[in-house]
């Protein structure tokens, strides 16, 4: 088989870079390792920045979103105290939409047929080749055969653990690691949200998210060790936690009900550095990862398919090869600062086994700065909707 751009991954960075690089006339076929099924199975974001909703927009694949997406205005942080509000809105002009991941993933996944965007899912053994040529080529097994893409570029959006940033020879490509000692654990419950906004909260007993899909269905999380396992933890005591945490008005409003979802993530920042290499180029988690305190991951990804649709369109339609020299930078620049903002919410937002009282002072005096300063909410304010691509 032979294309202009094989993109591996057909997680959302991967969908999104294959409509638009449709919606141009670049011919591209996405590969996926697993079922659509799988796929849409993962729970995962669910805070849209006005980039990924451009992006929808775009392609016109935005109806459902607009229709079914909550807007948004601001959100909290809960200090044990209070509830600190940032106004979004009224700080930005801007908002977000909540709208799930699975969502955006399902309505993409929806529209491949209609577009003619060439789809392979279950394919196994992905290997990227002479990615140093003019000339590289994608290799996988489908049904016990093997197959060949041919192509000029390689878009690897294959998430943190697939093979595409592999391929970068570990003399180009340098790795920035940081490992948080928690993870969230998430739980997904067909329940009315206990606030019609988000809140974020540094409770004595840990970290807790209140979050939502919709007017019935609510998303929340809670930091626990990294040795703890989802078993351990009974929808009541989740429930109990949680109404500790979020302290007593959440907690009065909190409706109980059975988990349909529940499990571990652990949290970490990295990086690597650079997004491209000859005929290679990386989006999204493959080249980077955020704890999810802010919700950048996914919108994070939807910025890199940004910059690498408008490389990728000026290379194939204008010859321009500048453009997908220039991406790697365009990208980091963009990646850096959601990665400084993420990790500094959630240096903020959680308790850190071995924290002495320095360090909770910190929290507490940042806290009530926020509280008290439209400048450090305004700050706060336009990371959250997004910083300019
Ligand atoms: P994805 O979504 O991981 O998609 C990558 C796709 O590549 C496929 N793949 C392969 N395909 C072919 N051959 C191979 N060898 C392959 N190896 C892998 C995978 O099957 C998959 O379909 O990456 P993408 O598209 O870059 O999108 C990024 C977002 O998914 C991610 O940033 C966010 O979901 C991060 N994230 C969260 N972000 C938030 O903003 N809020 C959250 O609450 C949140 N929760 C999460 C998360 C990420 C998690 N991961 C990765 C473990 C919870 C979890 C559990
Ligand atoms: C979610 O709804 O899953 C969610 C919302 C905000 C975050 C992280 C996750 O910061």
């Amino acid at each position: 088989m032979k294309t202009d751009v094989c993109i591996i991954g057909a997680g959302p960075a991967g969908l999104l870079l294959g409509h638009l690089l449709k919606a141009e006339g670049v011919d591209c076929v996405v590969i996926e390792r697993r079922s659509p099924d799988y796929v849409l199975s993962r729970i995962r974001a669910g805070v849209l920045e006005n980039i990924t909703v451009d992006l929808m927009e775009r392609i016109g694949l935005d109806r459902r979103l607009k229709a079914e997406g909550l807007v948004h205005d601001g959100f909290n942080l809960a200090d044990g105290e209070r509830l600190i509000r940032i106004d979004i809105a009224g700080l930005t002009g801007q908002q977000v939409y909540v709208y799930g991941q699975t969502e955006v993933t399902r309505d993409l996944m929806d529209a491949c047929e209609e577009r003619g965007l060439e789809t392979i899912y279950e394919v196994e053994d992905t290997a990227l080749h002479d990615i140093e040529s003019d000339a590289p080529y994608v290799t996988f097994d489908k049904g016990g055969q093997q197959q060949r893409i041919d192509c000029r570029i390689i878009v690897g959006c294959d998430g943190f653990h697939g093979p595409s940033r592999r391929a970068i020879p570990a003399s180009v490509g340098k790795e920035y690691m940081l490992e948080y000692p928690f993870g969230w654990l998430g739980i997904l419950a067909d329940v009315p949200p206990c606030n019609h906004e988000l809140i974020y909260a540094n409770h004595e007993r840990g970290f807790a998210l209140a979050s939502m899909r919709s007017e019935t269905r609510s998303r929340y999380y809670v930091d626990v060790p990294l040795t703890d396992k989802a078993d351990d933890w009974s929808d009541e005591r989740i429930w109990d936690e949680l109404a500790i945490r979020l302290g007593p008005d959440a907690a009065a409003n909190i409706t109980r009900g059975p988990s349909i979802e529940k499990s571990i993530a652990p949290l970490r920042s990295f990086v690597f550095a650079p997004m491209r290499h000859g005929s290679l180029m990386l989006c999204g988690d493959s080249a980077h990862i955020v704890p999810p305190t802010g919700a950048k991951g996914l919108n994070l990804a939807a910025s890199d398919v940004h910059y690498a649709a408008e490389a990728l369109t000026r290379f194939f339609k204008a010859s321009d090869n500048d453009a997908i020299s220039g991406y790697s930078d365009k990208a980091l620049s963009r990646v850096w600062k959601s990665e400084r903002f993420s990790w500094s919410l959630t240096n903020l937002m959680h308790r850190f086994p071995g924290g002495g009282d320095f360090e909770r002072a910190m929290q507490v005096a940042e806290l009530d700065y926020i509280a008290n300063s439209r400048a450090a909410q305004t700050s706060i304010a336009e990371n959250y909707v997004g910083l300019p691509v």
